[in-house]
């Protein structure tokens, strides 16, 4: 069979015989009840590695973020945000259509917002005005290419949000990521915010399934925020016992697809036509494709034939992410077919 190296996203992962041994064997009982207690366990464990009181299980990063945005808002205020978050950009307008709340997007670098930028940008209060509400970051930062958003910087925008009664929500799809590459904790990074969410689905190699954490209060609201958007659960232990043994097998060997993504970037430098747009943190490497070399549609033609899957994030920009489906052999191919694509 021929080589598949499929680097569109850390979501293509299959769960392998492990995994699925562990869901076939899972308790279940019925979460809607509040039954089920792999959900339970996980929810628990979850709360727990957070630092905060309680977590809730849902299918998704986008319900993940969208409930925790309804729990800390009411119709007609604002979140701010950074311009390229997932937020703002890939859930399909969420935010206005479940919630009926604006977002201010600012233009962060390599999506870190800061402090002192979002002061400015916190509304008085005026009946003209939507009430500014909560400040969402995300970290690590997809559209940054996997940036690790700095925890000082994350301090002082948790200080600012606490002088203005503002609450914080951390969209921590691939926090796991960022604990992996830093000698910083899971709870070190939630203490900055109220709610943090985190998919399972993404680096750590389950089929499906993200949390949320924070307050009894938030996450009550964010409970039937879930049910109201359809994300009520049955026998979700079957899942659960997905993230489980994603948590306890997979954490630890992020760093192995850091080192893979760090070697694609070096290879991307090597390669006359192709110019890397970031640093690589974690697992991501965003590169430029010069068109005077080849069109990006060209380009990415030319890996597709030779089994190397990625897409455009934008017009001649690529973005390739490393998972643990893509192992040294797979670099080497990539490897491989760059030097054929310089060469032509
Ligand atoms: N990101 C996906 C696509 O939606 C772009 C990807 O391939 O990277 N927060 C962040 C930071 C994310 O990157 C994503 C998914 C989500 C939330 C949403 O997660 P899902 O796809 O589970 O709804």
């Amino acid at each position: 069979m021929p080589r598949i190296v499929d680097l569109r996203s850390d979501t293509v992962t299959r769960p392998g015989p492990e995994m699925r041994r562990a869901m076939a064997e899972a308790d279940v009982g019925d979460d809607v009840f509040g039954d089920d207690p792999t959900v339970i366990a996980l929810q628990e464990r979850m709360a727990t590695l957070f630092g905060k009181v309680a977590a809730l299980f849902v299918p998704s990063g986008t319900m993940a973020n969208q409930v925790a945005l309804a729990a800390h808002t009411q119709r007609g205020d604002e979140v701010i945000c950074d311009r390229n978050c997932h937020i703002f950009n890939f859930e399909v307008a969420a935010p206005a259509v479940l919630s009926g709340i604006q977002l201010n997007p600012l233009d962060g670098e390599q999506g870190v917002i800061t402090a002192e930028q979002i002061a400015p940008h916190i509304r008085p209060k005026n009946v003209h005005l939507p009430n500014t509400r909560l400040i969402a970051i995300e970290n690590t930062h997809n559209r940054g290419a996997g940036k690790i958003f700095p925890l000082d910087e994350m301090q002082r925008i948790r200080e600012l949000a606490s002088e203005h009664g503002l609450s914080v929500h951390l969209d921590g799809a691939r926090l796991a990521n960022a604990v992996a590459a830093s000698d910083i904790s899971f709870e070190q990074y939630a203490s900055c915010a109220d709610t943090v969410s985190m998919c399972f689905s993404k680096g750590l190699g389950a089929p499906v399934g993200s949390i949320v954490a924070g307050t009894s209060e938030l996450i009550k609201r964010a409970h039937k925020a879930r049910k109201l958007f359809g994300g009520g659960m049955r026998q979700a232990g079957i899942l659960a016992a997905a993230a489980m043994y994603a948590l306890d097998n997979h954490l630890s060997r992020l760093t192995e697809d850091h080192r893979t993504a760090s070697r694609i970037g070096k290879l991307i430098d090597t390669t006359d036509g192709l110019e890397r747009v970031f640093s690589v943190e974690t697992n991501m490497v965003i590169f430029r494709v010069d068109e005077s070399f080849m069109s990006a549609g060209e380009f990415l033609s030319v890996l597709e034939e030779n089994g190397i899957l990625t897409a455009a994030i934008r017009p001649g920009v690529i973005r390739m992410v490393t998972h643990l489906d893509v192992n040294a052999d797979d670099v080497d191919h990539v490897g491989e077919v760059l030097a054929t694509v310089k060469a032509s």
